[in-house]
Parts: structure tokens; sequence; C-alpha cells
């Protein structure tokens, strides 16, 4: 059995951010009321510009293991300090099985996650491979990932807000251009940086972070807001 992580040394906040009280199953607006199913089965369809659509699943749990613990970031301006969670690295995810089984375009640098309720949202393929902190996480705490917090299998990219973080992944699409992706509705795609790096505070597109924190504030949930 691995040892127990033991807890990094404390990290600042990053800018705008506060320490919210509660880790709470955070879905937006419409997606977080769809019914999902309490244990989804592991399937992940790879497609987009890719020379070979594959379903994949139980490959994913043949790559090493990891644990991390990390923090975590939500946009709306809360975060929830040191998450221990378990998965396999999105790098080794790529290399081992999405390159051999799919064959994505070498052109293909958007990567579009979408999960089991409609939600989706992109990242750059050079962020997701840039570290080896970002995860597709399988448990959280030592058990499987719950429904709330994205089973069977989410995104962890701690250097990105949670918005990029997405839950019950059931498809990875690999793109050559962004014109094949949209911000889901009904949100508008501004709200989507195309980084969304957390230290850089890009929170949303065009818009200044003076005029969205507080916008953004009136979305934490009660559970999270401070005392
Ligand atoms: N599938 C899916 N993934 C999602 C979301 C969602 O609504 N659906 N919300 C995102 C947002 S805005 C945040 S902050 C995190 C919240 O993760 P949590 O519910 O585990 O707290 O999930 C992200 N991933
Ligand atoms: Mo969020």
């Amino acid at each position: 059995m691995a040892a127990r992580l033991a807890e990094p040394a404390p990290r600042p906040l990053p800018p705008g951010q506060f320490h919210g009280r509660a880790f709470v199953r955070f879905g937006l607006g419409r997606f977080k009321s769809r019914k999902l199913p309490a244990a989804p089965p592991l399937q992940v369809r790879l497609r987009g510009d890719v020379a070979a659509e594959v379903e994949v699943g139980a490959q994913i749990a043949t790559l090493p293991e990891v644990e991390q613990i990390s923090d975590f970031h939500c946009v709306t301006t809360w975060s929830r300090l040191g998450v221990r969670w378990t998965g396999v690295r999105f790098a080794d995810f790529y290399h081992t099985i999405a390159i051999p089984m799919a064959e994505p375009d070498p052109q293909a640098r958007l990567v579009v996650f979408h999960g089991l309720d409609g939600y989706r949202c992109a990242m750059s393929l050079d962020d997701l491979l840039a570290s080896d902190d970002v995860l597709l996480a399988t448990a959280l705490d030592g058990a499987p990932l719950g429904v709330e917090h994205g089973a069977p299998l989410r995104l962890i990219a701690p250097a990105h807000y949670g918005y990029k973080n997405v839950k019950h992944v059931v498809g990875i699409e690999f793109l050559k251009s962004r014109r094949g992706y949209r911000f889901p509705l009904p949100y508008p795609s501004l709200m989507d940086h195309p980084r969304g790096r957390v230290a850089l505070e890009e929170r949303a597109r065009f818009l200044p972070n003076w005029l969205i924190r507080p916008i953004y504030k009136l979305f934490v949930p009660k559970a999270v807001r401070k005392s």
C-alpha cells in the first residue's frame, strides 16, 4: 500500500481567491440539476481529428496509479486547499492510450473534455502535458469518486480554474481548430478563457477581473462562503 502523502508546505492563495469552508459539488447551473447514475461506467470516447474513433475504459486502469495533494480553485473565487486525488497522469494516458489507439492528428492541439451531464470545456494539449500534476482522477480522499465530484473519471488540472476540470468524462475530443468547439450554452464563450491559468488570473476573456470577481462571488454556494 502506498504511504500516505505528506501535506505539501502551505501555499499562498492565488490572486482573488479565498479559502472555502467546504468542498461541495459545484455544477454549473443546469448541469448540476442533471440526474446522473450513481456509478456511471468508465467509458471514454476518443474522437475529433483522430485516425480512429475508439472507446477506452479498462485500459486506463493499466496505467501507473498516482496520488497527489493539490489545490482546487473555482473561478467564482473559492479555493479548496490540499485535496487528495488518485488517478493516472494525463501525459501517460495521452502517450500510452490516446496516441496508439486513436492517433490524434499531431496538429490537434485543442482537447475538449465532454462530461456525461452535457458540460464540456477545452484545454490546450500543451498545458495538459506541461505538468505532471494533470490527472485523470478516479478517487478522492482514498475513496472512489462519488457522483458529486465527478464519477467515474474527472480531469484534475490544478494550475487551471475549476471549470477546466471537467467531471464525469465520457469523451475526449482532439481538435485542430477552435472552430469545432463552443463553451456549452447558456454560458457565453467569454466566460471560457482559452488557457484559464489560476496564477495569471485568466478567469474570463475580455472582461477585467475587478468586474468579474464580484459577479462570480454571487454564485459561491452558501456552504462554501466565509463564515
Ligand atoms: N461535467 C461537469 N464538470 C464540471 C462542472 C460541471 O458542471 N459539469 N463544473 C465545473 C466547475 S465550475 C467547478 S468549480 C468544478 C467543481 O468541482 P466539484 O463539483 O468537484 O466541487 O467542476 C467543474 N467541472
Ligand atoms: Mo467553478
